[in-house]
């Protein structure tokens, strides 16, 4: 199939985890005759969750991307993973796509992550529509789940196929916009059959709501209703649209991925309803750095950002592209211009989960994959003309990873192939993190969580075969003073025979303003120290402020005047002076109250009103200031300001807490002093440490 702009129709799946959003992929890619066989979660053989670690936990881990083609349209879809872990990929998914498709649990309704995932999307006002599955479950309540969606969002939502029976009783759906009865058989199909008289009187109920909402969706629709009373389906669909790409309205549909029940009509809708790319806004950066919003449109040079980065076993380097303007084809170089490196394109590809399929080029508005470039990273822009082309796409907002692990391995062959793998899982993952800390001395990896964690670091472990050690990371306490020191001084000399050392320092310490961190002043008149001397000085203040003073933390937010000194014409040196200032720093301290200063987090804290009391109540027990709280429907959000020392293991306390339903982000936000018996313990810990 050629494609074009107008003729795609991008579509993340997002949801809770375990909503059926794999097995949504599957049932879509059967009908649209991409995979002959539906295979469920427990086969392992679906075509999005084919990672060893996926077939393994039987979760999504991973965003992977399937193309298929229904009725003469080019459908990306993009299947995301529902564990809050796992949330970069979700927004990576539905970055690139125009609107999302939010598969709900007909009996559980919205959960939490529905709440969470609905409002990243309503930061960016991303049109979406709504997928009641597990029809066939028992319990399943599709009422009840319509009007727990109203309770919870502040959105129309249309109601725009119906469930015939539910639980043991489903039979199928009823498509309001067609009129038709959709049964599903035991082998996987759909048979459209005319709307049974049982069902028909609720069907008309729904069916004239839904004209209603649908001939609000444009003026003339309005007229015509209030003329004839009723609607056409091609106004109601054009009612639907226009009110979807404009985010006014979410349209509500229904089925079982089980038992492969509301697919057909599903594909339906997506393939003639949701938007085209074409016209719709990217978000980009001119050279002032200002926002631009930048129409997708096939005409002009290329430009297109990448949106995901894997490493394929056997493909290597698998860049994910959405573009934007223009066309990508093999034959055109790309231009990184933050990198200002130019390279032509290889192969490019389009995807049914792990098998790439070659393709000869990607208009504007495409979902595709380059391979093996050199030049393109996870959020990179790549432009056909960057002398014309004088803007970059905005990179995705990631939150803060919230869950940290020292690391070690026990020898250094171990070492380095860890920090290899580390290297590459970053690449492909950007909640992802590992660093050096030079404060605490530590490696340490940082995620979203310790699922998200350990499983990273159980599959390097596993294949290059090496033991890595975790512990909890050591917090980055820092010490400062209280009140200033008075005129300290301090000579280093050592006269006795030969070359000598003399230098002598006197200083005057006081606190700054926290987050200052260090101030130096010269107000040596006269030149008793010369000029030569000072940066010896400095040094050794540097040196004295990094090691601490009570527990071996450096010194911050401290002004240290040098206010006078004295040297010899022949024993002086730089080495001498950096000792004085040393010991006068020393003398310093010993009069200006030192105190240990501990770094504090805000934390955002998601859970259901069931758990308020426990978590409050906990929150408190770990030295937390609540700073604000919102309810919404069942989820409550609660802000506060807790001691990251207290939260290392928060990740594991709040789940176990709130039977794994609840979550949260977490940030750095300042340090404050710490006193008392907690001090006490960190200044013991410090010293037993030698
Ligand atoms: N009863 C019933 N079970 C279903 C249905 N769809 C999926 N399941 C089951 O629900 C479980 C989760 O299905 P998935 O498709 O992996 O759900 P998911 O939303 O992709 O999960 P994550 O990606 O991990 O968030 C599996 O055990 C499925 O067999 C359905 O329509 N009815
Ligand atoms: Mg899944």
């Amino acid at each position: 199939m050629s494609v074009t702009s107008t003729d795609l129709r991008n579509v993340a799946i997002v949801g809770h985890n375990g909503t059926g959003k794999t097995s949504l992929m599957e049932q879509l890619l059967y009908y649209s005759k991409v995979i002959s066989k539906v295979e469920n979660l427990e086969s392992g053989k679906t075509t999005s969750d084919f990672t060893e670690e996926e077939i393994k936990k039987q979760i999504s881990i991973h965003t992977s991307l399937a193309n298929l083609e229904w009725d003469k349209k080019c459908l990306n879809i993009l299947d995301t993973p529902g564990y809050s872990g796992f949330i970069g990929e979700a927004i990576c998914g539905f970055r690139s796509t125009e609107a999302s498709l939010m598969v709900v649990d007909a009996r559980d309704g919205a959960q939490i992550e529905t709440i969470k995932l609905w409002r990243r999307l309503d930061n960016r006002n991303k049109p979406r529509a709504v997928f009641i599955n597990k029809m066939d479950r028992d319990r399943a309540d599709y009422t009840n789940v319509i009007n727990d969606l109203r309770e919870h969002f502040d959105a129309t939502f249309v109601p725009t196929f119906i469930p015939m029976g539910e639980g043991e009783d489903f039979k199928g759906v009823i498509n309001l916009i067609e009129d038709k009865a959709y049964f599903f058989d035991d082998n996987n199909n759909e048979i459209v059959k005319d709307i049974p008289d049982e069902y028909k009187e609720h069907e008309k109920e729904y069916r004239e709501q839904l004209i209603e909402y649908a001939a609000e969706g444009a003026d003339d629709l309005i007229e015509k209703y209030f003329e004839d009373g009723t609607l056409n389906p091609e106004d109601i669909r054009r009612g639907l649209r226009e009110g979807l790409a404009d985010n006014r309205v979410v349209p509500v549909f229904c089925g079982s991925t089980l038992k492969g029940s509301g697919i057909i009509s599903l594909l339906n809708f997506v393939a003639h309803n949701f938007p085209s790319p074409i016209n719709q806004i990217e978000w980009t950066v001119n050279e002032n750095d200002e926002h631009v919003n930048m129409k997708i449109n096939d005409e002009g040079y290329a430009s297109c950002y990448v949106f995901k980065t894997t490493i394929d076993q056997f493909s290597g380097k698998l860049s994910f592209i959405k573009v934007a303007t223009g066309k990508i084809s093999t034959d055109i170089e790309l231009t990184n211009p933050q990198l200002k490196k130019k390279e032509k394109i290889g192969k490019i590809y389009r995807a049914v989960g792990k098998k790439i399929i070659e393709t000869d080029k990607l208009v504007a508005g495409d979902i595709g994959i380059i391979a093996k470039s050199n030049i393109s990273s996870t959020n990179c822009t790549l432009l056909q003309s960057p002398n014309n082309q004088k803007f970059l796409f905005k990179p995705l907002s990631l939150p803060h990873p919230i869950y940290t692990l020292a690391i070690s391995t026990d020898d250094k062959k171990s070492s380095d192939k860890l920090n290899e793998s580390l290297h590459k899982i970053c690449e492909e993952d950007l909640t992802f993190q590992t660093t050096f800390n030079e404060e605490t001395k530590e490696s340490v990896v940082s995620g979203m969580g310790d699922v998200h964690l350990q499983m990273i670091l159980n599959k390097i472990s596993e294949k290059q075969k090496i033991e890595i050690h975790t512990k909890l990371p050591k917090i980055a306490y820092r010490e400062t003073i209280n009140k200033k020191s008075g005129i300290v001084e301090y000579a280093h000399k050592k006269q006795s025979g030969g070359h000598g050392q003399y230098g002598k320092v006197l200083i005057e310490i006081s606190p700054l303003e926290r987050g200052l961190e260090y101030e130096f002043v010269n107000s040596i008149k006269g030149g008793s120290v010369s000029k030569g001397y000072v940066p010896g000085i400095e040094k050794g203040l540097h040196e004295r402020m990094s090691e601490g003073y009570l527990a071996k933390y450096p010194l911050v937010d401290i002004k240290i005047e040098l206010v006078d000194g004295k040297e010899h014409p022949v024993d002086s040196s730089e080495m001498a002076f950096k000792l004085a200032a040393k010991g006068a720093l020393e003398a310093g301290l010993d009069k200006a109250n030192v105190s240990l200063l501990e770094p504090f987090m805000n934390v955002k804290v998601f859970i259901d009103n069931q758990y308020l009391g426990d978590v409050l109540s906990d929150l408190s027990s770990k030295r937390g200031r609540v700073t604000g709280q919102k309810e919404f429907g069942q989820l409550q959000e609660i802000d506060a300001q807790v001691p990251q020392s207290e939260m290392l293991n928060y990740a594991i306390d709040l789940k176990s807490m709130t039977s794994g339903t609840g979550s949260f982000e977490l940030e750095f936000s300042h340090y404050e002093t710490l006193t008392g018996k907690n001090a006490e313990n960190v200044i013991a810990a410090s010293r037993n440490e030698n």
